[in-house]
């Protein structure tokens, strides 16, 4: 290490070890055009992001979700100056949420679906929201497999699940990546829901339509099916009315719509009802475009369309401040160290739950 050859010019001759910088030969640049990528890929300028995505670039908006799927601070940053700047070209889609069990078909659906919407001359962004993703890994295998089709045509892009983190994260990584793609020109958003739970309702608060596709057989499940889901669909979707299971598909269909005439509409104006289809055999997709683009129709003109946008944002807002209250007050120094002393004082009853969080309220804001 103390070979002369080593050190670098500016070290003094008889400096001591503790003040030699050591100076390590440098690797050959075997490729310089991949290392130009690397270099270009690591510092996108924030207007090379925005040129990007208003092209159309599938590569730069991939990128750009990824930016704004980070969870590093110094991303979230430049992530915000992008969606600043495409913000005036966002907004021009029509949002579908898809819901259902899983096994439902809705991934054959999406597959089905949006072919035929590329085939008629739209462009299809597909997102899936999983809230659980975080613990099983993403279900993302599956559903690659099921929409090998639409993931090779050039008007579709097809964005698994943010992974890891809260469902407020999801929440607005999804609703940001909405935003990108209309800005790249996807003229149709298709969002799946695939954890069970809480995704249903994330779903259809950041959608204009929204599409429940169920079974049909087992009388269990329309039994077992929650009335609260059914009240947030636009349109019932019985799935896989083919071969055998297509009688029985139109029998579910009408008793389907007699439960739905006795709930509470999702849309003001719309009637929910239930259609069939079968998304392995693409029966009923031009049919389901057509149930979309007449809901579209009768809401713009009623300006329900837009009401529902703009209370969506707000609910966006309000959804953040509530995430971030939570995050800090439950990772407050104070907190973390009393609130486990303070329950432990209110299980046995040697304090009120009201003054225990009062008390901690009082230590957040001190
Ligand atoms: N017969 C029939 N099978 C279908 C149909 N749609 C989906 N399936 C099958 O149902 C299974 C689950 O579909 P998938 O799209 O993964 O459901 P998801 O979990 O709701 O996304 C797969 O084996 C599909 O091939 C359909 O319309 N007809
Ligand atoms: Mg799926």
């Amino acid at each position: 290490m103390n070979d002369k050859k080593h050190r670098p010019e500016w070290v003094p001759e008889n400096a001591t070890d503790g003040f030699t910088t050591e100076i390590v030969k440098g690797k050959e640049q075997n490729s310089p055009a991949r290392s130009r990528k690397f270099v270009k890929k690591k510092e996108r300028s924030t207007e090379e992001y925005v040129q990007g995505i208003r092209k159309g670039d599938r590569a730069i908006l991939a990128q750009a979700i990824t930016l704004v799927e980070s969870n590093a601070k110094r991303h979230e940053e430049q992530a915000q100056a992008v969606i600043n700047e495409i913000l005036p070209h966002a907004g021009n889609s029509i949002r579908i949420g898809i819901t259902g069990v899983p096994g439902a078909g809705k991934s054959t659906f999406i597959e089905s679906f949006g072919s035929y919407l590329c085939e008629v001359g739209h462009r299809v962004a597909v997102l899936a929201v999983d809230p659980s993703s975080s613990i099983t890994g993403g279900s993302i295998l599956g559903d690659k497999t099921r929409m090998e089709t639409l993931a090779r045509n050039r008007n579709a892009f097809i964005r698994p699940s943010p992974s890891g983190g809260t469902l407020g994260g999801v929440n607005r990584k999804t609703r940001e990546t909405i935003l990108l793609c209309e800005a790249a020109g996807f003229d149709v958003i298709l969002v799946e829901t695939i954890g069970v739970g809480q995704s249903e309702v994330v779903v259809r608060s950041m959608v204009d339509f929204f599409l429940l596709l169920v079974l049909t057989g087992a009388g269990d499940e329309l039994q077992g099916l929650k009335k609260g889901i059914m009240e947030l669909a636009d349109a019932l979707l019985i799935n896989k009315a083919d071969g055998e299971n297509k009688q029985r598909a139109m029998v579910a269909r009408g008793e389907y719509n007699r439960i739905l005439h006795y709930l509470q509409p999702a849309t003001k104006g719309w009637s929910t009802k239930a259609y069939t289809a079968s998304a392995l055999y693409h029966e009923g997709m031009e049919e389901m475009w057509k149930i979309v683009l007449r809901f579209i129709e009768i809401t713009k003109a009623s300006g329900v369309f837009s009401e529902r946008r703009n209370s969506q944002t707000k609910a966006w807002i309000n959804a953040m401040i509530n995430d971030y209250l939570e995050t800090s007050f439950y990772n407050h120094p104070a907190i973390k160290s009393q609130l486990p002393i303070l329950e432990n004082k209110v299980v046995k009853g040697d304090l009120t739950v009201t003054t225990a969080v009062k008390e901690l309220i009082r230590l957040f804001e001190a």
